[in-house]
């Protein structure tokens, strides 16, 4: 397999990297691809140095798969190239997310959905991932009508330069700002732009791209997304409220045996999901599994993930290993 790994020197590209590594991809030939700025350095992958090429030079080289993560423009405009070249392409951005010819794939819920004809895969939003990697096993027992969550985000789902912001903040240092205020001691209900609605771009990814991987527009969804002054992953608090009852018992059993899932669930010693137990780990952490007493036929739960993990990287890379275990490459 000849790989494209398209924004190499961004925080998802260098994850994207590490995780290839990591799971010990079957490549033949890495090809990272950034901006002309970086063209001619060199990353190093399983201690071998491979050059950065520019988006032409990766085209002519035909890949076949080209892993993007380089924002939703230079996807619009490069991925078709690539799959005119024969290449299959894993975009992370938002841009291809809601074409209804393409398909928003998180493997542990909709892999099978994926043919030898789709060129163009979409990678969904961070925050979605998580979140319907636990609702899919449960929406199969118990049939999912509505979830109520809220977000408490990484700043890493920013990029570098809001990093930078919350750790200058943090030294007292003044900087370029990725947030219109300060992050750290701080916490911001607002991610991504505003709509007419009053919701935030990304709370509406969540709702959206909820009802298409689950391919049910059944399920209601209502979300409000914050960032806090935290990395290595997001967290959320999801409410859900099922048509048929459920015994909690049950419920933690069946997470426990999902795929994707790590149920961390013991209050009584104090353990339960955290995004510094969660950092470079790619699955997904459940806990505070409890009913809602004020509803009846509903769940609470905390779920936690690396962002940069399942939440980008290693959910690119488990579709790619997929379409190679089905031969779809
Ligand atoms: C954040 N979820 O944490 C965003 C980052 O649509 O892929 C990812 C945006 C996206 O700010």
């Amino acid at each position: 397999m000849k790989v494209a790994v398209v924004g190499a020197t961004g925080l998802v590209g260098t994850v994207m990297l590490k995780v290839l590594e990591e799971r010990n991809f079957p490549l033949t030939e890495l090809i990272p691809v950034a901006s002309e700025k970086s063209v001619g350095k060199e990353i190093t992958f399983k201690g071998k140095k491979f050059p950065i090429v520019s988006m032409d030079t990766a085209i002519g080289m035909r890949p076949d798969i080209a892993l993007f993560s380089a924002g939703g423009n230079t996807s619009l405009e490069h991925a078709p190239r690539f799959k005119e070249a024969g290449t299959t392409v894993i975009d992370n951005s938002s841009a291809w997310r809601m074409d209804p010819t393409v398909k928003l794939i998180v493997p542990e819920v909709n892999a099978h959905e994926l043919s030898i004809d789709n060129k163009i895969i979409a990678n969904p939003n961070c925050s979605t991932i998580q979140m319907v990697v636990v609702l899919k096993p449960l929406h199969d027992k118990y049939k999912i009508k509505r979830v109520v969550v809220s977000t408490y985000q990484s700043v890493t789902g920013t990029g570098v330069k809001a990093v930078e912001q919350l750790m200058n903040e943090r030294k007292g240092i003044d900087g370029p700002k990725a947030y219109p205020y300060e992050i750290d001691l701080n916490v911001l209900p607002h991610i991504d732009v505003f709509m007419e609605n009053g919701y935030t771009k990304e709370e509406m990814k969540m709702v959206k791209e909820t009802n298409k991987i689950m391919s049910d527009d059944s399920i209601k969804v209502t979300a409000t997304t914050v960032r806090i002054p935290v990395m290595g992953g997001h967290s959320e608090s999801v409410n859900i409220e099922f048509e048929n009852d459920f015994d909690l018992a049950e419920v933690r059993s069946i997470l426990e045996k999902s795929p994707g899932i790590i149920v961390v669930d013991d209050v009584a010693n104090l353990k339960y999901p955290m995004p510094k137990d969660a950092h470079e780990k790619d699955e997904v952490f459940v806990g505070r599994i409890r009913r809602d007493e004020s509803a009846p036929k509903a769940l609470n739960l905390w779920i936690v993930a690396d962002n940069l993990r399942k939440g980008a990287a290693t959910n690119a890379v488990q579709i790619a290993e997929y379409l190679i275990q089905k031969e779809l490459v």
